[in-house]
């Protein structure tokens, strides 16, 4: 039965630093220039993280986003989805600012503590330009992902009052069964959009039987009270998404999850890798939602 897909684009994150790819957009133009034209390829939502453009690093300022919203929202109509995540070095209130300034349609939702890596990268990161890089380009990073029972309530809190709802990213088993117990306390209304994340060093593996754990669980968990994204960390990332659409889900893709567009081959583009994801949903018999359709599926304040 043909489906309408629905393809988030992330499209620049706070893990991948400049050095690593020659494409990834750093400065607001080309956070905003890459969300658009991700949009333009398919992508119904944008995820969104802003950078320092002189160095890269991530700034989870509500200047740094400014810029970047205002472009997106005169080039296209995707749904925007701000990140609360930030980077694992950032504390929760400086993490929930541009959710909370910006009142976006979507905020990202973590839903557990955890260790978060890449798997050890290529030695091909001999050379970095900026110093906060270093430890992400060694794969030295040893900075738990802080996302307390208390941070998720305050997040979930301070951004509905907004009418925001939530990508609610799970990076294995037991997140599911947070998000169940602030279902069940209803601090957060279905139906749940939920982002099923494989492949992170410290959460779940991408292998088949991983991704269709967390479906199977979240299946009994939340029944039709979610729709059900996945997304597949660095060379995992067109694999998983040829799952979740055969399993029923929806996809996410972006330079934020995977630099590449194939083995040994850096994607040139967000919008690259979600025409690549269109090209597999079409391929299955599918369509990619608008983002009119996906208001409608997550229903989004618009
Ligand atoms: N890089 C993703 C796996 C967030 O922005 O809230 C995690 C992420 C977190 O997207
Ligand atoms: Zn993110």
């Amino acid at each position: 039965m043909p489906r309408k897909v629905m393809i988030t684009c992330a499209v620049t994150g706070a893990i991948h630093t400049p050095s690593m790819s020659p494409h990834l957009p750093v400065t607001p133009t080309e956070i905003a220039q890459a969300a658009v034209g991700a949009a333009e390829a398919g992508a119904a939502l944008v995820h969104i993280h802003a950078r320092d453009p002189e160095t890269g690093a991530p700034d989870q300022s509500p200047e740094a986003f400014a810029p970047i919203l205002g472009v997106i929202r005169q080039g296209c109509d995707a749904v925007v989805n701000i990140t609360t995540g930030g980077s694992p070095a950032m504390l929760v209130e400086e993490r929930v600012r541009p959710a909370q300034t910006f009142a976006p349609e979507v905020a990202s939702l973590n839903m557990g503590t955890m260790n978060f890596g890449l798997y050890p990268m290529l030695a091909r990161y001999q050379t970095f330009q900026h110093d906060w890089e270093r430890p992400f380009l060694e794969g030295s990073v040893d900075r738990p992902f802080r996302n307390s029972f208390k941070d998720i309530e305050y997040i979930l809190r301070s951004c509905a009052e907004n009418g925001t709802r939530f990508e609610v990213e799970c990076y294995d088993i037991g997140h599911l069964y947070t998000l169940a117990h602030f279902a069940d306390r209803g601090v957060i209304e279905p139906p749940f959009f939920v982002q099923s994340v494989s492949g992170l060093l410290g959460g779940i593996g991408a292998h088949p039987e991983d991704v269709a754990h967390m479906k199977r669980t979240a299946d009994r968990l939340f029944g039709d009270d979610y729709l059900w994204s996945v997304l597949g960390a660095g060379k995992n990332q067109m694999a998983v998404a040829a799952q979740s659409v055969t399993l029923g889900g929806h996809v996410r893709v972006g330079l934020e999850d995977s630099l590449w567009i194939a083995p040994g081959e850096l994607a040139t583009s967000n919008a690259q890798q979600v025409a690549k994801a269109r090209g597999l949903i079409e391929s299955l018999g599918h369509e990619v939602a608008t983002p009119a359709e996906a208001r409608e599926m997550l229903r989004l304040k618009g």
